[in-house]
């Protein structure tokens, strides 16, 4: 599969239209091909994806200068604050959040819901591409409305890339679990904290980030 060759399975916003398209490929339900088994050698209806793909605008470099935008991985020594955050279905609480540009913060999340919640930092940009990864990412069964399939998670999509959720900005939770995301804020901007999972985000499951 020569395309899939050029691009690498990363969630990162640059890769969405490409991940779309060659994923589209792979898989014969997103396709709409209807056909079993595994169909990564053919590219049925890639047409129409790649079509989709160009109207998204995305696919041309520059991916590191939009995450570098909003922000990057912060280092634990420089954290000044750990702000609590509760993932329920589908909302969280805190409803939002303010910080300073400059700062340091520790996210330490938890996900008391019964399903998988993700909590990503991004601009409404960032959100809307990342929710329609996560919805190729439901197709493919990566990921279950309360689970993350590690086998799935791990699938080689035929060339030896990996579709992993794995950016610095965003955390997956299964019901019960927690963990955190450690971010420096940099400037002054307008940011969302949200769940990407399909069907979240449209039911409340965002909030403002205020970077004063
Ligand atoms: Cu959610």
């Amino acid at each position: 599969m020569k395309i899939s060759q050029d691009f690498t399975f990363r969630t990162s916003i640059r890769s969405t239209a490409v991940a779309l398209a060659v994923l589209a490929a792979a898989s014969p339900a997103l396709a709409g091909s209807g056909q079993p088994g595994h169909g990564h050698g053919d590219m049925p209806k890639q047409g129409h994806m790649m079509e989709g793909m160009k109207m998204g605008g995305h696919g041309a470099p520059g991916h590191h200068g939009a995450m570098a935008a909003i922000g990057e991985p912060g280092k634990p020594a420089d954290v000044t604050r750990t702000i609590d955050i509760t993932m329920q279905d589908n909302f969280y609480e805190p409803e939002e959040i303010t910080v300073q540009a400059g700062e340091t913060v520790r996210f330490r999340i938890i996900n008391k819901g019964t399903l998988l919640h993700e909590f990503g930092l991004g601009t409404t940009a960032m959100h809307a591409a990342h929710q329609k990864q996560m919805m190729v990412m439901m197709e493919h069964g990566m990921i279950e409305a309360d689970r993350i399939n590690p086998e799935k998670m791990k699938m080689d999509h035929g060339d030896g890339h990996m579709m992993k959720h794995d950016d610095p900005n965003s955390i997956l939770l299964e019901p019960g679990k927690s963990g955190e995301i450690i971010w420096k804020f940099t400037k002054p901007m307008a940011l969302e904290f949200a769940c990407n999972i399909p069907g979240h985000y449209e039911s409340g499951m965002m909030g403002p980030v205020r970077i004063k």
